[in-house]
């Protein structure tokens, strides 16, 4: 396994030490976010962990290698290259094989976080059931990784683009507990409240850490969710957020767009549709599971 992989030297430095260390997607920066900002969050957000006294693991796919941990000019590729492969787990040989340049997506990294021993993974927000998915079967892969995989991911709920009661049934299917943080209930995304309650609350690290290696001790392999909501003065007002993601949903049927397609295509409807306002409520929620995430692998590290 370890050819495939390349570990930047601070994250090398920190694992060697035992220190916490927290993966990071890089989907978020090529197809999440437009340049410049995405660049610029992606460093913001390994700053935000540095400062609690984690280390942060960018990865991504740079000819032919599995990259843990990447450098400023290695994010500076990704988020303006514009070429990238969304890499999923289907993806994942393809992309390694052909030397091209992957950005990961959640299930992507859970998987590279995995073979490279880091247990929490912070994101914006995860894949999941897409309305309509009865007649589509568009559910996001990261539900399946999520299945099998056992790394934490840290987000700030899933986005009201998908059937959230669906990708909550689906995970209950699947065993995988959804833990929230500062809340009863699952977040959603650019809102803080989702409607439906998360399965265990844990608003302290160490707890969320106990929950998470009791699950592993006892063998039961898979992951955990870990929702936190976008801090109150950074979400967007509900009504709006529902009206413009009817629409960004309408227009995607009209443009027939399809496969690992959707879920960029709404990101960036919904941004051209609030006038960018949306992108700072993403930038917001990022950086505050940067520190929830932080919390939790220094947890983790601790026990
Ligand atoms: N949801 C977001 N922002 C994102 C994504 C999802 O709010 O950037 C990205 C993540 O990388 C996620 C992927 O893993 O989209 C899911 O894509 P799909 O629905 O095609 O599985
Ligand atoms: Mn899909």
């Amino acid at each position: 396994m370890k050819p495939w992989l390349a570990f930047s030297a601070p994250v090398a430095v920190a694992q060697a030490a035992g220190r916490a260390i927290v993966a990071l997607e890089s989907t978020i920066i090529a197809h999440g976010m437009p340049y410049p900002e995405n660049v610029r969050t992606a460093r913001e957000v390994e700053s935000v962990i540095r400062g609690m006294g984690a280390e942060p693991a960018t990865i991504a796919v740079i000819d032919g290698r599995i990259r843990i941990g990447l450098s400023d000019e290695e994010l500076e590729l990704l988020g303006r290259s514009g070429t990238a492969l969304k890499v999923s787990r289907r993806d994942l040989p393809a992309v390694l094989a052909s030397g091209g340049l992957g950005a990961t997506t959640v299930a992507g990294t859970m998987i590279c976080a995995a073979l490279a021993g880091i247990e929490v993974f912070v994101t914006g927000g995860i894949g999941g059931v897409h309305r309509g998915a009865e007649t589509s079967f568009d559910i996001s892969a990261d539900l399946q990784e999520l299945a099998k995989t056992s790394v934490a991911v840290v987000c700030a709920g899933a986005k009201s683009i998908l059937d959230i009661g669906l990708t909550l049934e689906y995970l209950e299917t699947h065993g995988v507990p959804v833990l929230s943080c500062g809340q009863d209930n699952f977040a959603a995304f650019y809102t803080r409240d989702s409607g439906f309650r998360a399965d265990f609350r844990f608003d302290d690290a160490m707890e969320q850490a106990r929950f998470i290696r009791t699950k592993w001790d006892l063998g039961l392999a898979g992951g955990v969710v870990l929702s936190t909501p976008v801090p109150e003065a950074a979400a967007m007002p509900r009504e709006e957020i529902d009206r413009i993601t009817l629409q960004a949903l309408a227009d995607a049927a009209d443009q027939g767009i399809a496969g690992k397609a959707v879920t960029p295509f709404l990101l960036a409807r919904i941004k051209a549709l609030t006038g960018g306002r949306s992108l700072a409520t993403n930038i917001a929620l990022v950086k505050h599971n940067a520190e929830v995430g932080a919390k939790l692998a220094l947890a983790l590290a601790q026990r």
